[in-house]
């Protein structure tokens, strides 16, 4: 093997911020402060965050995951994920008796309500955003199903026919691209000049900020490497924005494990980020395993900084 020295030297530009945002944080601390306050098992309805690292070190310390609540025994704790339930999740988890916390980012709590007003106030809801993906079923479940019309696209947003055009208003995924949501909102704008929308945008500060962090490195990279999970909706809109910004080559990697090392070949400048639901070991396990082979120079790129943190539910504040 080449010793690290003969290798040229790798400039590393680090992304910041990147990885655990404060929603996440505060979810992982929900089911944290349960599983140490409890003997008995602690079930979580989905992963609490999309990150098999985080998934499984819950796992270790006794946390049980499953996708639907009738996996889950009467009587058992149950915490919901980060990206927010349908309203008749916690409305079942009331009726089987569980003792239910809700670990939805206060942020997807926010969308939910507008949607929720706007319903009652006998508007159409437009929801931009990914079928399928759980925030999206989520924000779905707040309303009436003849209330709500999903956009996914530019295309979807010509082509959407709301049966009240006067009375529309649209919410949003958290974890969209900002770019190509403007783009889709300017479209609905355009078409149905009164359509209401949320006063502050609902793609929240953390995506806005990573995407705005990693645009501003990927025009000068060879290659950005996004730490993240293959299902992590606000991961996989960082490779496509530091794509779309100008980096030849942009991928997703969950790990050290997944280094393609053939690919860092002609890579003098390599940026590195990570998802929301990206614990920074992972960040410190690709520096490790770089500099086990390559002389490295690390910097980092600051776009913002971020202090907010959010409150715990009341149920676990003092556990
Ligand atoms: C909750 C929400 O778990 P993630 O990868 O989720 P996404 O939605 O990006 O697939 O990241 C953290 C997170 C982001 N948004 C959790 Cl609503
Ligand atoms: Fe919340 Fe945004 Fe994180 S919606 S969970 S702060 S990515």
């Amino acid at each position: 093997m080449t010793a690290a020295t003969e290798m040229p030297p790798l400039t590393v530009v680090l992304a910041a911020p990147r990885g655990f945002c404060a929603g996440v944080d505060r979810a992982v601390q929900i089911v944290e402060r349960l599983l140490a306050s409890r003997s008995a098992p602690v079930y979580v309805r989905h992963e609490i965050v999309h990150n098999r690292f985080v998934v499984e070190g819950l796992e270790a310390k006794g946390a049980v995951f499953v996708e639907e609540l009738d996996e889950v025994p009467d009587g058992a704790a149950v915490v919901f994920s980060a990206h927010g339930v349908p309203k008749s999740v916690p409305a079942e988890a009331k009726r089987r008796g569980l003792a239910a916390v809700d670990a939805t980012c206060p942020l997807v709590s926010k969308v939910h309500m507008e949607a929720a007003r706007r319903a009652a106030e006998g508007c159409q809801i437009i929801l931009i955003g990914h079928a399928g993906h759980p925030e999206v079923v989520g924000t779905m479940g707040q309303v009436p199903p003849e209330s709500l019309l999903l956009v996914e696209t530019a295309a979807d947003a010509e082509a959407v026919a709301p049966a009240t055009p006067d009375a529309l208003a649209y919410v949003t995924q958290t974890t969209l691209s900002v770019d190509e949501t403007r783009e889709i909102i300017a479209i609905l704008k355009r078409r149905f000049p009164a359509i209401a929308g949320p006063k502050r945008e609902d793609i929240c500060f953390a995506t806005t900020n990573r995407q705005a962090a990693v645009k501003a490195i990927a025009g000068s990279c060879d290659a950005v490497w996004v730490i993240g999970a293959p299902n992590s909706s606000n991961s996989r809109r960082l490779v496509e924005v530091a794509a779309l910004a100008g980096c030849p080559d942009a991928r997703l990697i969950q790990g050290p494990e997944e280094i393609d090392w053939a690919s860092l070949g002609g890579v003098s400048r390599l940026g590195i980020t990570a998802g929301a639901s990206a614990p920074e070991v992972l960040v410190e396990a690709v520096l490790a395993a770089l500099a086990a082979r390559r002389t490295l120079a690390v910097e980092e790129a600051r776009h913002a900084t971020e202090t907010l943190a959010f409150k715990l539910p009341i149920q676990v504040r003092n556990l």
